[in-house]
């Protein structure tokens, strides 16, 4: 059967996380959070996550060879998955080249970008409010969550057209209760 491989793309905030645990039960994929996973070293303070928290506590982007380091790692763990659900990665064109060139040697292409579409105000309010419960140091500072919006626009955002010239992009629309953004998803899955 032909795998599910699929990305998950938006700005900060705009529901890839959330989204995800809804696409990994209904479709059976394993789910790959460089959030995630850059968190979990965090935690376990090796040197990896004491040099990422440093770029992460300020909104930067943490260096392209670590990120894709970690997904090469996971996808290799996991040869057999139904498919996979790549969120927040790639962020990168250096990334996604990356990305492209794993799956051609190893598995099967992206089926298809999904981008979340998120007004900046409503990214705000979304980070400030899960910052208030989480205590993620990125989602408490409102300069922080805006610089993080601006390393989007500026190094992420040009990925729409890395992948719409692979015919693989579709826009979907971010605001709304999380049920019927699941549903404009797998719509746009078909
Ligand atoms: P990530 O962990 O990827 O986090 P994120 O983009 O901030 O959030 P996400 O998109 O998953 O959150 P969600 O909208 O679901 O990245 C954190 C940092 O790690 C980056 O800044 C960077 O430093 C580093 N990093 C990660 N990957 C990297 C890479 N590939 N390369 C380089 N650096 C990398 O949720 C946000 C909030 O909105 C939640 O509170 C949720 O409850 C709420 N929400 C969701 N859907 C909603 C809805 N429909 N309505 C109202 N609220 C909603």
């Amino acid at each position: 059967m032909k795998k599910l491989n699929i990305v998950l793309f938006g700005p900060p905030g705009a529901g890839k996380g959330t989204q995800s645990t809804f696409l990994i039960e209904h479709y059976g994929l394993v789910h790959l959070s460089t959030g995630d996973l850059l968190r979990a070293e965090i935690k376990e303070e090796t040197e990896l996550g004491l040099q990422a928290k440093e770029l992460m506590d300020v909104g930067q982007l943490v260096p392209d060879a670590v990120v894709i380091g970690m997904i090469r790692n996971k996808i290799e763990a996991n040869l057999d998955a139904k498919g996979f659900i790549f969120d927040g990665f790639p962020r990168t064109k250096a990334q996604a080249e990356a990305l492209d060139a794993m799956l051609n040697e190893k598995l099967e292409p992206i089926v298809a970008m999904l981008a979340l579409e998120v007004p900046e105000e409503e990214l705000v309010k979304r980070l400030l409010g899960r910052g208030a419960t989480s205590g993620r140091a990125d989602d408490q500072d409102e300069a922080v969550i805006r610089n993080r919006i601006r390393e989007y626009e500026s190094k992420t955002a040009p990925l729409k057209d890395y992948y719409g010239a692979q015919g693989k992009y579709k826009a979907v629309e971010g605001v709304g209760t999380i049920a019927e953004i699941t549903a404009r998803l797998v719509k746009a899955i078909g």
